[in-house]
């Protein structure tokens, strides 16, 4: 009789190196993971299913919900941190793990204020960061109240939960408020309305932390927003006064410290026409605005997430290049017939230059399905080669008229 031994992946790991345990197994996660192998660390992450970007790719999947605090325990045993690459998961069962001696990281404590954006709100106003006016909002008539007072348009946002432009909401006038909040609030979703700012323009500065309290920053970056999702983040933000840069970096470094965050942080911000910077979000884990490292900075966000969270040394976050511009792969309202294989060797054709990253993903309209990243001195020049080469990813058409198949 022959026996059949079950090896997994966990019985070679004899490295010493450590786990990380990432809740989600996203776009977000894979980019870590891919990290991790450079570093010879492993990452495992809990993902809801097999197909996931991040479960795709590495050894170590526990399969389960983010709010079953037993497929947490189950994904924590034995690893050296746990972190995130969504802020979904409850306070609660965090606040639990942490009293098992899991070593959280960024902690419940500083998360929170990247979960609850009124908590958030509440607290940057109390140490006098700069943030748009906001309310709870706990009746309709609360809504309708903040916008008789600020004046209309104004934003209603869930308290939790939402991103890329979902729970949100553009509120014109009285009436709407009253049905919008009133069928949220009847749905159980607590909201925060907040002042509709005119802005210049979006961005973000993304800052490091270790447990220690090293901190390091990228420059300011500008992202640019389409249909309430970021589309395309120029690095560093063009034509900002230094003064401006200065500002944005050192306000992330004091939030970092004050709220106790462990990690990368991404500071979203708007930048007024009057030159004043306003808090938007914040997001402790990598984010959209901190792709352009991975190929445009010495150090990238994935990595220093990684050494963030185990307390190594941060790396160096200088930029490779004058510009990099990286421009989001989003699917198309109607998936291509031609392979996104069969586009990728054409974009290679065409920009050699071209650094691609895909997620693995299916191809929903507007999703984020993966991205490009152009590196060179000109920012007008990378910017349009960047969107040509993520649209063309998206929908296999080039926005200037070139035909892959025609001679040229
Ligand atoms: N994500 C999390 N918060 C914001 C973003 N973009 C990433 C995470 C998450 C994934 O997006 O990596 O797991 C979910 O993407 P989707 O397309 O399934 O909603």
């Amino acid at each position: 009789m022959t026996t059949l031994w079950l090896v997994t992946s966990r019985s070679f790991d004899n490295s010493g190196m450590p786990t990380v345990t990432m809740i989600g197994g996203g776009q977000l996660a894979r980019m870590t993971h891919q990290a991790a192998v450079a570093l010879g660390q492993r990452l495992r992450v809990l993902a809801e299913r097999p197909d996931e970007p991040a479960a795709q790719v590495t050894p170590e999947v526990v399969l389960g919900s983010h709010t079953d605090l037993a497929a947490l325990r189950k994904a924590a045993v034995g690893s050296h941190a746990l972190t995130f690459d969504h802020e979904h998961v409850p306070t609660e069962h965090l606040e639990a793990l942490v009293a098992e001696g899991v070593n959280v990281q960024p902690p419940p404590s500083a998360l929170i204020f990247a979960q609850d954006k009124l908590a958030m709100r509440t607290r940057l106003a109390e140490f006098g960061a700069p943030v748009p006016a906001f309310t709870a909002v706990e009746s309709a008539a609360d809504a309708v109240g903040f916008g008789d007072e600020h004046g209309w348009p104004v934003v209603l946002k869930a308290v939790r939960g939402g991103y890329d432009g979902r729970g949100v909401w553009m509120i014109d006038d009285a009436e709407q408020a009253a049905t919008i909040a009133g069928e949220q609030l009847a749905h159980g979703v607590p909201l925060l309305a907040e002042q509709k700012v005119e802005l210049r323009r979006e961005l973000s500065a993304m800052v490091a932390r270790s447990p220690f309290g090293q901190a390091a920053v990228w420059p300011v970056v500008e992202t640019v927003q389409r249909d309430g999702q970021c589309a395309v983040v120029i690095a560093p933000a063009p034509e900002l006064p230094e003064e401006l840069a200065a500002q944005a970096q050192s306000l992330a470094l004091r939030l970092a410290a004050e709220l106790g965050v462990t990690g990368v942080m991404a500071v979203e911000l708007f930048e007024t026409h009057d030159g004043e910077l306003l808090v938007n979000e914040l997001a402790m884990r990598p984010h959209n605005s901190g792709h352009w490292g991975m190929d445009g900075a010495v150090t990238g966000q994935f990595e220093q997430h990684l050494r963030a969270v185990l307390d190594y040394p941060l790396g160096d976050t200088t930029p490779l290049a004058p510009v990099t511009v990286m421009a989001n792969i989003l699917g198309a309202l109607e998936a291509p017939e031609m392979s996104m294989d069969e586009r990728l060797h054409h974009l290679f054709a065409r920009l050699p230059e071209a650094r691609v990253h895909l997620y693995g993903k299916g191809e929903r309209p507007h999703r984020k399905i993966g991205h490009v990243n152009i590196l060179g001195d000109d920012v007008a020049l990378v910017r349009e080669k960047a969107e040509r080469a993520a649209h063309w990813m998206s929908h296999a058409e080039w926005t200037d008229g070139w035909d892959p198949h025609d001679e040229h």
